[in-house]
């Protein structure tokens, strides 16, 4: 039997190591999946809908260290369902292959069903859109999209595969995966940066994605730099388990709206060293600190991609080159002995972080204050899990009070889609199998994609998933009251939840429910003792306790 491009497809994604594709069904790609059931080595999880296989895929691509994570959605309604993960992997550096069914080559152009013209549709929210209209491309195609995902500042991927095209005969052999190419240091750039680092008094260190990418390979290195070189180390905005919370060189964690007293203490920083961050609005604190584009302190950015660096801030010090390179650089010369000052820097902003993290919160009167469920999930929470957040305010308490550890894995929509986090704790569950995934959640978020529960009990996988409910878009009712005081629009972001404890059960996962304080501990543990099923734990939280930082002036006025 001849060969189709369909199984030249399977081969291809085989070679390039996929084991592991998210979809959703599609006519328009039938040749594809037909082929991929000749490879067994593939798991090709079928979901519920492509924002929830495209938010699976971006984990995906959080968790293969630099590797792409894949996800195959149909035409037209599914890629642009898809588009939702196309964003967060846009905006967070994270390498992602999406395979678009197409129609068929002949009736390109005329407005075909579910037809879109994706070069145009894709263009600022991938790094590339790659169409294949004959057999002799498609493994070439494949094999430059993992390149360019995955190299230089990663991103999605489009590659658009019209209908007809899989039963067509395969032509020409499978291409192979490119090796990355990767800048290094330069020596000379490694002496200025030691040189700015020994004369610097108050240095903040933040880290960020592309370091995050070697995972736990590069905290033992970037602690020794910490210590060697007494530096304080302040992981970024959804980046938390680059470096352990009980570290006495952590500096405090450099999210969205960092708090006052941190940063206050910050800004009397004299040196800035973005470490494998590429820097954005919510690290800069809406580009106030280092301030756009002339930044108020001398600062370095390592990135691996030469084009990113200098794009916003006029960087002093630019190098292009892997993050962990930069630190065993630094490691292999003298780090020269601290002065005293910049002793008390490091355990000044260290004190603010222990004072910031401490398991202090207002008993509500509205329902648990969930700041206390993110301290008590410490508890139960397991070293090697991995940790998802969705977006909304029930996540600034986990900042707050979670002590998350470098052997944890944690992983969002760093851009701040809601929806992320239970697909991304499916995605975590089966790429580190044996491990355990905890989803935090809103009421808001789960109800966007929760639905994923049920790919979950498909595939056996049994992630627990926190949830804050406070029957409303809390996030959303806290800027609008703040704006626009005692207005209408307040009540509107009430929401008319379903029975989730009952919801959860319907899926085949287990529930467990936390209405008071005392009831933590207990319900707690008795979610983390199941194994077999994903477990809901439903916390009726505080609206009043807005979030881990402030409160409501006023009570939610009635829907
Ligand atoms: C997909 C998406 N839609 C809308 C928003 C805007 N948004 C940000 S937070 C939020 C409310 C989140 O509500 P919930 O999940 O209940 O969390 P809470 O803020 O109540 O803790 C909304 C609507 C968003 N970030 N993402
Ligand atoms: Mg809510």
């Amino acid at each position: 039997m001849t060969k189709t491009v369909g199984y030249m497809l399977a081969e291809s994604l085989a070679a390039h190591d996929i084991d592991i594709i998210y979809c959703v069904p599609g006519e328009s790609y039938l040749g594809l999946t037909d082929a991929l059931s000749d490879f067994p080595g593939i798991n090709l999880v079928v979901c519920r809908h492509e924002g929830g296989a495209g938010f699976m895929a971006a984990a995906d691509g959080r968790m293969r260290n630099g590797r792409a994570g894949v996800a195959l959605v149909s035409r037209g309604p599914g890629a642009t369902n898809a588009m939702i993960a196309l964003h967060t992997a846009y905006h967070d550096a994270t390498p992602l292959v999406i395979l678009i069914g197409h129609v068929e080559r002949k009736d390109i152009g005329r407005l075909a069903l579910q037809e879109q013209n994706y070069s145009r549709l894709l263009s600022d929210i991938t790094k590339g859109v790659f169409e294949v209209l004959e057999p002799i491309q498609a493994s070439e195609t494949i094999a430059r999209a993992f390149h360019l995902a995955e190299s230089g500042t990663p991103g999605p991927v489009a590659v658009i595969l019209p209908e007809d095209i899989f039963d067509a005969p395969a032509e020409g052999p499978v291409v192979k995966p490119r090796a990355m190419p990767m800048a290094g240091p330069r020596a000379e750039d490694l002496d200025q940066l030691a040189e700015l680092l020994a004369n610097a008094e108050r240095p903040l260190v933040l880290v960020g994605g592309a370091l995050a990418t070697h995972g736990e390979a590069a905290s033992a290195e970037l602690n020794r730099l910490a210590e060697a070189w007494t530096l304080p180390i302040s992981p970024t905005h959804r980046r938390p388990h680059l470096f352990d919370a009980d570290h006495p060189n952590y500096g405090g964690y450099m999210g969205i709206r960092v708090p006052k007293p941190l940063i206050e203490e910050m800004k009397k920083a004299d040196l800035m060293i973005c470490l494998g961050e590429r820097m954005s609005d919510s690290i800069s604190q809406s580009y106030s600190f280092p301030a756009a584009p002339e930044p108020q302190l001398t600062m370095v950015q390592v990135w691996p991609d030469a084009n990113e660096i200098g794009r916003v801030w006029r960087v002093d010090l630019p190098i292009a080159a892997d993050p962990l390179a930069v630190i065993r650089g630094l490691l292999a010369r003298n780090a020269p002995e601290a002065s005293e000052a910049r002793k008390r820097w490091v355990s000044g902003l260290n004190a603010i972080h222990r004072e910031l993290l401490a398991p202090e919160w207002d008993k509500m009167e509205d329902g648990v204050n969930f700041g206390a469920v993110c301290a008590a999930a410490a508890r139960h929470v397991p070293r090697d899990a991995a940790i998802t957040s969705d977006a909304g305010n029930f996540s600034s308490f986990l900042h707050r009070y979670f002590p998350f550890r470098q052997t944890q894995c944690f992983l969002a929509s760093v851009v701040g889609a809601m929806g992320a986090a239970v697909p991304m704790a499916v995605a975590a569950s089966l790429r580190r199998k044996g491990k355990r995934a905890v989803a935090f959640v809103g009421d808001g978020g789960i109800l966007m994609t929760g639905n994923e529960i049920a790919t979950a009990v498909r595939e056996g996988v049994a992630p627990v998933i926190i949830l804050s409910d406070n029957s409303c878009y809390g996030t959303i009712g806290m800027h609008h009251e703040g704006r626009y005081p005692g207005r209408a629009y307040d009540a509107a972001i009430r929401l008319s939840n379903p029975d989730f404890v009952a919801w959860a059960k319907a899926f085949g996962a287990a529930a467990v429910s936390i209405e008071t304080e005392d009831q933590i501990e207990g319900a707690l543990a008795e979610a983390f003792a199941i194994t077999d099923r994903p477990v809901l734990v439903h916390v009726k939280s505080s609206a009043m306790q807005a979030s881990a930082w402030r409160k409501r002036t006023m009570p939610l006025p009635a829907a």
